[in-house]
């Protein structure tokens, strides 16, 4: 039987004779197809013809080797993936600037802190840390929080976190926590998790992470938005001025929103409904013109207070609480613009610990150190040659000159006959004594050892600074945190280990996390090397709830609504919602819309399996009493109204949305934080509330984790 032969090429209408080329100003030919839009071109330039079938020999023949238009196509195609990151593979990142607020001379040369108000381009990656490229956001991690600064003077990296201490002290054991955190290597699993036997064996062998350990199952490890979270230079840095003088630096990073993280049983939720949810929070403020700002704070020292702190300030496991060094805002960042194209910008971006511009200068931070070896060769394994720094995203935006010449895609060669200095051609560049980057002239001595300073060796007492300066809720958030973890742990030698270290930080959360994992008695506190551990003060600082924003700006309001919503109460939500500079979004039965009871209709943003109030801040329950009827057969309407109430959000709700809140079993525990919208009047109240954002009183009795 004869088989019919198909060809779907838009050539078939369009012949190259039906097109118009035609010579642009500079002689250049422009070719456009039928419809105006430019014809396709091979990557040489050469226009296609068809780009629907291969060539063949004949319509059912085997497929032609001269066809250099597929073969090409698909050797990019093939090609089209450069090696992950192999930590902080998923980021996601924007542009903007930075604004210093006033002279820095009198600490530092470097001169984006010279003059107030001086502007300097920004480019800034968010990342997770153990999680591949596709893993999802809300994973029990670090966050990265890497800043690129196009200064005047060469790009300055200040590639940091979102938690200011670091698993290790040293870097030649950073091969082995990131080996330990990532799937196993045998069977390739857990993605993206800490929950696992490697990690918890590493950790608790490990007694320097304790510190560490408590940050990260505490609530700063799961937060609700890159734009409210800290970021943290970690290490101790030098600020040098012009006359070389040296000042000790830590940079603090701090959102102008206010901190707030999510709750783990929010995370687990959110990561199924929408896995891109903190680069999708990103976007969707920066494309509507809220643009996320934080202040750069530095704690300035000197040497007679290092000598005096009671612990060593090139230990990166340490902070220097804030209660006893307070930070000063020194400058602005503010994130205006998304990148045009994720590869070349967000992925292709090299981040590395040694750019720094004259005035900014190492510790002998021994983390540090071995970062500003590592981060070059990582680039060269990615982006595959010595000069990625020729990419626009990486290039300098102030001018540059040197003699390096050639290389993998080299785009940037020298011209002129001198590619070396000195020369007799008069040609430049020259070295600067004046002007180039000098190195603080610290004094060192000492024999070659492989030591650790006997000034490193206290991991527990701000382990416990960390812990008792939290809240009870977020107390309680650290224990459900470990015992989840630890739950995960198949060895129980290793799960027992854990809690001989708690015994050194806490007794009660040792004891907690023990009675939770089961334990009939609790074993001996861990050796330590350091016998007594201090009692430290507090630090409010360091309490997610006690930097809370207090207002609601910034955070989204999930209103459900029905046909016959009523419009009053509607309209009044959405203008408080948008005078406290918050945003929301309307959540429907079905897909499109409905209409309200003045017979208007509105656009739903979500339909209810779309859009779980896990998405929002708080919600606000407006169905009518025909809508309420159709919700209460759909099990995610229970799971909105039931998670919202046990994620201790405020819910706002009118009378005949009750039968809903029956249904969720919440009817009869109303708190203070389930506000009822009897009319207008009662919106401005509710949205005021909606500044503490969570109903923190309610958590004991709905054993939020
Ligand atoms: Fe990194 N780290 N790191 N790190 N790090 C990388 O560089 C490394 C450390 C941080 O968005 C890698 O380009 C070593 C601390 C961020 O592109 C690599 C040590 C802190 C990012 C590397 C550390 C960080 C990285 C992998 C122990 C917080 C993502 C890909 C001494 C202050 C940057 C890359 C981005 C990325 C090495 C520890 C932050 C392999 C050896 C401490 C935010 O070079």
């Amino acid at each position: 039987m004869a088989k019919k032969t198909s060809k779907t090429s838009p050539s078939d209408n369009a012949t190259i004779h039906d097109q118009k080329p035609h010579r642009g100003a500079g002689g250049e030919l422009h070719q456009f197809a039928e419809d105006g839009m430019p014809v396709l071109t091979t990557a040489q330039g050469g226009p296609v013809s068809d780009d629907q079938n291969t060539l063949r020999l004949g319509a059912r023949g085997p497929a032609l080797i001269e066809d250099f238009h597929f073969r090409e196509k698909i050797f990019h195609f093939d090609h089209e993936r450069i090696p992950e990151r192999v930590v902080h593979a998923r980021g996601y990142g924007a542009h903007g600037y930075f604004e210093t607020y006033e002279s820095l001379a009198a600490y530092t040369r470097a001169d984006l802190f010279q003059r107030p108000g001086e502007r300097t381009p920004a480019f800034v990656r968010f990342s997770t840390v153990a999680g591949s490229k596709g893993s999802f956001d809300l994973a029990r991690d670090v966050r990265g929080f890497a800043v690129k600064l196009y200064t005047q003077q060469g790009n300055w990296d200040l590639v940091g976190n979102n938690i200011p201490v670091f698993f290790i002290q040293d870097a030649i054991k950073f091969p082995d926590v990131v080996h330990s955190v990532k799937p196993e290597p045998d069977r390739q699993f857990p993605q993206a998790q800490s929950a696992h036997d490697n990690f918890w064996d590493f950790i608790t062998l490990t007694p320097e992470s304790m510190h560490m350990i408590m940050w990260v199952m505490s609530d700063r490890a799961i937060p609700r938005s890159f734009r409210f979270m800290e970021g943290f230079g970690v290490h101790t840095f030098r600020l040098v001025n012009a006359a070389d003088e040296s000042t000790f630096v830590k940079f603090h990073w701090k959102p102008k929103l206010g901190l707030q993280s999510v709750a783990w049983n929010e995370a687990v939720k959110i990561n199924g409904a929408d896995p891109d949810f903190h680069r999708r929070d990103l976007w969707q403020s920066i494309q509507s013109g809220n643009f996320p700002e934080w202040e750069l704070c530095v704690q300035l020292f000197d040497q007679d207070f290092a000598d005096s702190f009671d612990f060593d300030i090139l230990d990166p496991t340490k902070i220097i609480p804030e209660e006893i060094l307070p930070v000063k805002p020194i400058g602005r960042l503010v994130l205006d613009r998304m990148p045009e194209n994720f590869f070349a910008e967000t992925e292709q971006v090299a981040f590395m610990t040694q750019n720094v511009p004259p005035g900014i200068d190492f510790s002998n931070d021994p983390l540090l150190q071995g970062r500003n070896f590592s981060y070059l060769d990582t680039q060269l394994k990615r982006l595959g040659g010595p000069n990625f720094t020729h990419l626009p995203i990486n290039a300098p935006k102030c001018p540059f000159h040197n003699f390096q010449q050639d290389g993998h895609m080299a785009m940037r060669n020298p011209v002129g006959r001198a590619n070396y200095q000195p020369n007799s051609w008069n040609q430049g560049p020259r070295e600067s004594p004046v002007q180039g980057y000098r190195h603080f002239p610290a004094e060192e001595q000492g024999q070659k050892v492989r030591l650790r300073p006997e000034s490193f060796a206290d991991h527990y007492s701000q382990a416990r600074q960390f812990y008792i300066s939290q809240t009870p809720p977020e107390q309680r958030h650290i224990a459900a945190a470990l015992t989840f973890e630890l739950s995960k742990v198949e060895t129980p030698v290793i799960r027992e280990r854990m809690v001989s270290h708690l015994m050194n930080i806490d007794e009660t959360l040792a004891s907690k996390v023990g009675h939770a994992l089961g334990f009939q008695s609790m074993p001996k506190p861990a050796d330590a090397a350091t016998p007594t551990r201090q009692d430290l003060e507090p630090s409010p600082a360091l309490s997610i709830v006690e930097r809370g924003p207090k207002r609601f700006e910034g955070r989204k309001l999930g209103i459900l609504v029905s046909d016959g919503t009523d419009v009053a109460i509607f309209k009044a939500l959405l203008a408080e919602i948008t005078e406290q500079k918050a945003t929301f979004e309307v959540i429907a039965p079905k897909v499109g819309g409905v209409t309200l009871s003045d017979g208007n209709w509105i656009e739903a943003h979500q339909m209810i399996d779309g859009g779980p109030s896990v998405l929002y801040d708080a919600v606000a329950l407006l169905p009518s009493s025909e809508g309420t009827s159709d919700l209460l057969k759909e099990a995610t309407a229970d799971d909105f109204v039931s998670d919202a109430f046990v994620h201790c959000k405020f819910i706002g709700y009118v009378k005949t949305a009750l039968p809903l809140m029956q249904k969720a079993g919440i009817a009869d525990s109303l708190d203070e934080g389930v506000i009822a919208l009897g009319g207008p009047g009662d919106v401005a109240a509710f949205v005021k509330a909606l500044g503490k954002l969570r109903v923190w009183g309610r958590e004991p009795s709905v054993k939020l984790n």
